[in-house]
């Protein structure tokens, strides 16, 4: 094995202990010696004198090298496909959708039965919310594991999610779920033998006999829910101490310093890895190392920690790939994706929290001018790495616009936050929207915004009102703003249900675990019986089925949406229409998109300047033709178009 005899010594002696565990498995030690500093360097240097650490490395490595040996042919085959193929999830063909097992499908064994829906949309890539084993409700809709080793019973098994993994693999699909790495269940076995009196398990926690640290951290802390959780400790009689619970009080945060807790946080990792996940979305990684003095989020340690947990993957199984969910501002949160000495060595994802953000206050202003200045003031996208972009998804839009930005384009932040909350719960003269406050904080005057995308489009109250022209709007938006998505480079997400245009939730309150979380309004059951008029044409639902087909065809097409393009947001002469250009290798795409209900023109030499050229395949996505009026490109209520050159 040549590989073998080109490892640095410091490599090759950990990897003689391993060796007998891989079976003669080359590919393996090709891995190891790429990745060994990767791995080593971060966990040393957060660990190294840590007495518990030398232990825990040597379980670590174990670990990578079982999950290495066990891992079925057929995963391998993927690995090296993606090892070849490093872009999988960057390309025009990736699209996904996102969806609760039960919503969807009742169980796992049911999603398995609807695959066939998802093939017919024409996505790749399936995101199934939380489905290990939670703590019983009321359980932040599963982001509080109880057993990272079981699926949630009423759900399945291990073994049909196995099944499920398999047949999206036969599909050319591939499976996400959640990671839940900040925090588990208070009914975790973990949490359970601390309050037990083990005092081993005791320090996987944050926990304090007083409240003199709590009380210094949280001078500096935000508050995530501060109506239904407000602080971040939470009193636990049984403990006789104070535990940290950034989230609920039943959201007991980890401690990473120590050295036990990365492992088993690896190891439940590699085991999601071993049932055939391909993509795992890391939640709520931001919050996974604390520092007094700081608001505890994006602290430098937990780019190491995300350093190593991909190192480790990448040498267990390399076709596995993560997805961060950071909703930080753009500095912070593209960190995520690998930047200085941790560049191309993150995740290969990240939510573009402030392009959804963004879409949405355009929608609601009319005016693009805040979007194409904070879109073009966003850090370039890392080597390697790609954004996931989006309209909606299961959680609040939270109005993440800062001072600054709004500043630049001569609006006042805390006022179009205002506005926006406002104007998306239906409180704004005019406003079409029909969505809900979440966490309104009395004290800093932020709420942000639940609601399904079609009730924020105004698509009930168009529904309501019979309005025929109210309804054409209404849609027009919900494309609009996928529109962007599609366009934007990376992997755009579909939420379940907006592609029927679902609206909330009419029940969510019903539910006595969900009825103080008014998230749950845009976690609608699917409505198969919606889905079925799905090819009828004139129908709500098929002229939104078959605008997203429109998009998902438009971008198989169209090289420059792929992850890693250049290109910014670009005046367009008129604030009503948003101009973006993307560009790969020698490819262009040049999008303009109205955000008005009112027609509006484009100088037909701001695109002549770009080398646009206006041609019938610019309008296939919108669906509408383009129409040249003198000089000028006129655009219909709410129209796009996609150009190339
Ligand atoms: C995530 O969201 C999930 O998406 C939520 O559904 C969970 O409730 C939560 O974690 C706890 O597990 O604050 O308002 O920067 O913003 O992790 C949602 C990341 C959240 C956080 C994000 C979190």
């Amino acid at each position: 094995m040549q590989n073998v005899h080109a490892m640095r010594p410091e490599v090759r002696a950990e990897y003689e202990r391993l060796r007998g565990r891989i079976d003669g498995d080359a590919a393996f030690g090709v891995r190891f010696e790429r990745f060994f500093t990767e791995l080593r360097d971060p966990l040393f240097a957060l660990y190294g004198t840590d007495e518990r650490f030398p232990a825990q490395w040597a379980a670590l490595l174990d670990a990578i090298a079982r999950t290495a040996a066990q891992r079925p042919e057929e995963l391998r085959v993927l690995d090296h496909e993606r090892e070849i193929t490093a872009d999988w999830l960057h390309r025009e063909q990736a699209v996904g959708y996102v969806a609760y097992t039960d919503r969807f499908g009742g169980t796992i064994q049911g999603v398995r039965e609807r695959l066939g829906y998802l093939r017919e949309l024409g996505v790749g890539y399936l995101h199934l919310m939380p489905l290990l084993q939670a703590r019983p409700e009321p359980n932040d809709g599963g982001y509080a594991v109880a057993d990272y080793a079981a699926v949630e019973a009423a759900l399945g098994t291990m073994d049909d999610l196995r099944a499920l993994a398999a047949d999206l693999r036969a599909a050319g699909m591939a499976l996400c779920i959640d990671v839940v790495l900040n925090h588990t269940a208070r009914e975790h076995p973990w949490a359970q033998a601390a309050i037990a009196g083990d005092a081993r398990m005791r320090a996987f926690y944050r926990t304090f006999p007083d409240r003199t640290e709590p009380d210094a951290y949280e001078r500096t802390l935000p508050e995530v829910f501060p109506d239904i959780a407000p602080g971040n400790f939470t009193w636990v009689p049984e403990l006789d101490r104070w535990v940290w619970t950034t989230f609920n009080a039943y959201q007991w945060d980890l401690d990473y310093t120590n050295p036990e807790v990365f492992v088993a946080m690896a190891e439940v990792v590699l085991g999601l890895a071993a049932a055939g996940i391909d993509v795992l979305r890391l939640d709520a990684v931001p919050f996974m190392w604390k520092r007094v003095g700081t608001n505890c989020q994006n602290q430098p340690e937990v780019h190491d920690l995300l350093q190593a947990l991909r190192a480790v993957m990448r040498i267990a199984a390399p076709g596995v790939a993560f997805k961060a969910e950071a909703i930080v501002s753009p500095g912070d949160l593209v960190a995520y994706l690998g930047a200085g000495r941790h560049e191309g060595k993150e995740c290969d994802l990240a939510y573009h929290n402030v392009l959804m953000v963004l879409l949405w206050s355009a929608l609601a202003s009319g005016r693009v001018a805040l979007l194409s200045h904070t879109l073009g003031a966003m850090p370039r996208v890392p080597r390697n790495a790609g954004w996931v972009t989006y309209v909606r998804c299961h959680d609040d839009i939270g109005w993440a616009i800062t001072e600054e930005d709004a500043a630049a384009v001569g609006e006042d932040g805390f006022l179009h936050r205002r506005f926006l909350a406002d104007f998306y719960a239906g409180e704004f003269p005019g406003s079409f929207a029909r969505g809900a406050r979440f966490q309104s904080n009395p004290r800093t005057g932020d709420a942000r915004t639940s609601g399904t995308a079609a009730s924020l489009c105004g698509l009930g109250q168009a529904l309501a009102s019979g309005d025929a022209v109210a309804v054409d709007l209404a849609l027009r938006r919900m494309l609009l703003l996928y529109a962007i998505a599609f366009a934007h480079g990376g992997l755009p997400l579909i939420y379940m249900g907006d592609e029927l245009g679902l609206r909330n939730d009419p029940a969510w309150a019903d539910d006595p675990a969900h009825r103080d979380d008014n998230r749950w309004m845009h976690r609608p059951p699917m409505d198969w019986e919606a889905a079925a008029r799905r090819n009828d044409p004139a129908s709500v639902e098929g002229r939104l089925w078959a605008g997203l087909r429109r998009l998902i065809a438009a971008r198989r097409a169209t090289r420059a949406v792929h992850a890693q393009t250049t290109g910014d947001p670009f005046p367009t002469g008129n604030d009503h229409v948003f101009g973006l250009e993307r560009r790969r290798a020698g490819e262009r795409l040049i999008v303009l998109a109205n955000f008005t209900s009112a027609p509006q023109r484009v100088h037909l030499g701001v695109l002549h300047g770009r080398g646009a050229r206006l041609d019938a395949a610019a309008a296939v996505p919108d669906g509408r033709d383009l129409r040249v009026e003198g000089e000028f490109l006129a655009l219909q209520p709410y129209q796009f178009a996609w150009l190339s050159d």
